[in-house]
């Protein structure tokens, strides 16, 4: 790219996102609890070199100097996720203050900054205890969880004012409970089902007790969507693979959040593994949002027969470029994603941001105070100039959040992958930012996309 793109519209939000548990450290620290995945990255053979999340970025400790960095970078909003076993270190007692305390500092210094707080109550860190007595597949985990939701906005609401409820309940539903690659390690589709409906009633029950303590709030949820490609689309078997990976990875999640129920074609499809719904669960999932977050990466293609599991299909890329994840870098990908929301799904949920994108590739170490990342500028220019398309085709998109502020734990790739725009030293913790990062602020200054340097 040489030229600079077309400004994005006034107003659009640039931020950077993190989760809790990959960046914050400090596990042991002020009563904080048990999570899944204190215990999953213990569990031997898990998590790649059994890394853990002990220390990870120590961001509990740094974060003053974090939200400075991310004031140089021109970030006007920052995605963070709140550790629900900081809060209630067992999943039901009543609010620990030193666990509200620390994200009061942390709202403080980022608004002292003149950064917009955006807060993700779940991004994967459930407390242990719920886990052992059923986890989310258990209906009292969704009541748990809004009890939490009502303790965090009570606090804070006075000063976060964009709430996401979860972030990404396929992977908690499907990463955790059927593939068993991520917290708690089960292989069970039908709980994994059943866990995929007592996240959404969760997300479902916390949206009124957050309003109701944040009444000129926004409130979202945020899902990992993933496009979905025939091979050949001109063949009807690969065209049904395609609407099944849709069904699984999309609508069944998009759909009865929009009030739509879950998608028929794929309630029957799983048969007796469908989840169990009782009366008012429906209505309660439909609860209103104020926005849609959505996470993109990459995109499936897929073709009729074979696949290893219960959906009947494979998966079946064309070759390309690929990020360390070895993903697919697929622009397009976005663009179509996003016009596909806007036109299914945009009178319904308000306005869409991107709150999370990004690539993990293998950065050199810093040179002095330099890192050149050439691969994931190109990544990101990619994708925004993909969001700028589907802006100006009609899609209300409001706000970009890079994925991620910093290199951090990444779940069971444990610290191999880097996906920071800024590098993490974890022997020295010393904050690096990349050429990517530097590139980012321009662009948020400019508030247009501008080739690399
Ligand atoms: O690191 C994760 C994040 O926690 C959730 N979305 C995808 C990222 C990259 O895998």
């Amino acid at each position: 790219m040489t030229d600079a793109g077309a400004p994005f519209p006034d107003g659009f939000v640039w931020g950077a996102a993190t989760a809790a548990y990959q960046i914050e450290g400090a596990a042991q620290e002020d009563g904080r609890g048990i999570s899944i995945w204190d215990t999953f990255s213990r569990t031997p053979g898990k998590v790649i070199n059994g890394d853990t999340g002990d220390v990870a970025c120590d961001h509990y400790h740094r974060y003053p100097d974090d939200v400075a960095l991310m004031r140089e970078l021109n970030l006007g909003a920052y995605r963070f996720s709140i550790a629900w076993p900081r809060i209630q270190p067992t999943g039901r007692t009543a609010g620990s203050e030193r666990g509200l305390a620390f994200y009061d500092r942390l709202v403080d210094t980022l608004l002292e900054a003149g950064i917009e707080p955006w807060a993700t109550l779940y991004h994967w860190d459930l407390p242990q205890p719920l886990e052992d007595d059923g986890g989310w597949p258990a209906r009292d985990t969704g009541d748990a969880f809004a009890t939490y939701a009502d303790l965090v906005s009570r606090r804070l609401g006075d000063r976060v004012k964009h709430w996401i409820t979860l972030n990404e309940p396929w992977c908690s539903a499907f990463l955790g409970y059927h593939l068993g690659i991520h917290a708690p390690g089960k292989t069970d589709l039908r709980e994994a089902l059943q866990a995929s409906h007592g996240l959404l009633r969760a997300h479902g029950l916390a949206v009124p007790a957050i309003r109701a303590n944040c009444p000129d709030g926004q409130v979202g949820i945020t899902l990992n969507l993933t496009p979905a490609y025939p091979v050949d689309p001109e063949r009807e078997g690969d065209r049904a693979a395609a609407h099944r990976f849709d069904g699984y990875f999309n609508r069944w999640f998009l759909d009865p959040i929009a009030g739509r129920d879950y998608p028929a074609d794929m309630v029957e499809h799983y048969g007796e593994d469908a989840p169990t719904v009782l009366p008012g669960d429906r209505d309660a999932i439909a609860a209103p949002l104020d926005f849609l977050g959505v996470n993109y990466y990459a995109p499936a293609f897929l073709a009729e027969g074979g696949g290893d599991g219960p959906l009947g299909f494979r998966q079946q890329d064309p070759p390309g470029e690929r990020t360390a994840m070895d993903w697919l870098v697929w622009p397009d990908g976005l663009h179509d994603l996003l016009r596909r929301l806007g036109r299914d799904y945009g009178g319904t949920f308000g306005p869409f941001y991107v709150t999370e994108n990004g690539a993990a590739y293998d950065d050199p170490a810093p040179e002095g105070d330099r890192v050149p990342d050439p691969d994931r500028i190109r990544y990101l220019a990619g994708h925004l100039d993909a969001c700028q398309r589907a802006i100006a085709g009609g899609v209300d998109l409001r706000g970009y959040f890079a994925w991620s502020l910093l290199d951090n734990y990444e779940w069971a790739f444990g610290y191999t992958k880097r996906f920071g725009i800024v590098h993490t030293d974890y022997e020295t913790q010393r904050r690096t930012p990349k050429d990517s990062a530097r590139w980012y602020a321009r662009v948020a200054a400019a508030n247009r996309v501008l080739p690399p340097e």
